[in-house]
């Protein structure tokens, strides 16, 4: 167990904007924690740029701006340059957005970003849809999950955005989840201490897009990565590393059900969608053993 550090322990304010229950508070408040208060932090449109606060008000005690939703990556960039420039080494440019401003809208300026290798850290909460402007599906959501815009479920499984920023080459890129926050917390201080661009892909369980009961959080997050769901995994140096390897696989439904967006299916298509995420997982591991 850990505690957050006292030094640090104000940089998010007690009262926040989120959904009861939802994880991109604990993200946000570990992130920063492990990172401190020499941090300018950019916020694309989302969750958490309400989180972040609007007007005169905000809940976060680091300087920062909010964005565009397309361009998160190209503003932290811009920022260190501009750092360097006065000679300022010691400032951690952090872009936190969510997935569509990720790996929908932002991938372009994401690319670029570790295609120059910016030293910056980027951490993308992934609460699996564009949550902010009303549960619409993106790239992110998973196969057959329904949201306002993949009513009947999403025909198409989630793009992996560390292996999509391994073939950049990224000096690191990791995946995370709320339920192993030592974990977590373990890679923010990797992701700071790396010499070039660094990269953050975790899970954000969010009780009103996903539909659950807001106390399950941790619990459902835990079972996505027991079922094989999430895989927790960092790229390093040109390789990967399995985190947690599973021995055996969590039945799925201990982690869709009680989420009513994937309450529609039925038992043939729940069969199916374990079988799927067994065969992506195995072929994740075999693909690390081989050593690509
Ligand atoms: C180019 C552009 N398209 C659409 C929007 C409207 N918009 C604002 S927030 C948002 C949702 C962003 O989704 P995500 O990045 O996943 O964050 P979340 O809301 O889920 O936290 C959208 C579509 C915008 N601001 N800019
Ligand atoms: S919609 Fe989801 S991600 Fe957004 S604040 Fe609410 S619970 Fe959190
Ligand atoms: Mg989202």
């Amino acid at each position: 167990m850990y505690e957050l550090h006292s030094a640090s322990k104000g940089l998010v304010s007690h009262g926040v904007t989120t959904c009861a229950g939802c994880a991109l508070e604990l993200i946000f408040r570990n992130v920063l924690d492990v990172l401190g208060e020499d941090t300018i932090i950019v916020i694309p449109p989302g969750c958490s740029a309400i989180f972040s606060g609007y007007g005169k008000e905000t809940a976060i005690k680091i300087p920062g701006i909010q964005g565009t939703l397309e361009s998160t990556a190209a503003a932290i960039s811009g920022i260190k340059r501009g750092l360097l420039a006065q000679g300022n080494t010691h400032t951690t440019v952090l872009g936190f957005a969510g997935d569509g401003a990720t790996l929908d809208i932002g991938l372009q300026s994401l690319s670029g970003m570790v295609e120059r290798n910016e030293n910056v850290v980027y951490v993308c909460y992934d609460n699996e849809a564009y949550m902010n402007t009303g549960i619409q599906g993106c790239s992110s959501t998973p196969l057959w999950a329904s949201t306002t815009t993949t009513p009947s479920g999403k025909p198409t499984p989630s793009k992996e955005l560390v292996r999509i920023l391994a073939a950049h080459n990224i000096p690191y890129a990791a995946t995370a989840s709320v339920a192993y926050l030592t974990d977590l917390r373990r890679k923010v201080k990797k992701a700071k201490e790396t010499e070039g661009a660094a990269v953050l892909h975790v899970q954000t369980p969010c009780p009103t897009g996903w539909r659950f009961d807001p106390a399950k959080t941790i619990e459902l997050a835990r079972a996505a990565v027991e079922t094989g769901f999430w895989i927790l995994y960092e790229f390093e140096n040109g390789k990967f590393i399995i985190n947690k390897k599973l021995k055996s696989f969590k039945p799925i439904e201990a982690y869709i059900k009680g989420q009513g967006r994937f309450k529609h299916l039925t038992a043939e298509e729940i069969e199916k969608l374990q079988a799927a995420v067994q065969q992506s997982y195995e072929r994740f591991v075999n693909s690390c053993n081989a050593g690509q």
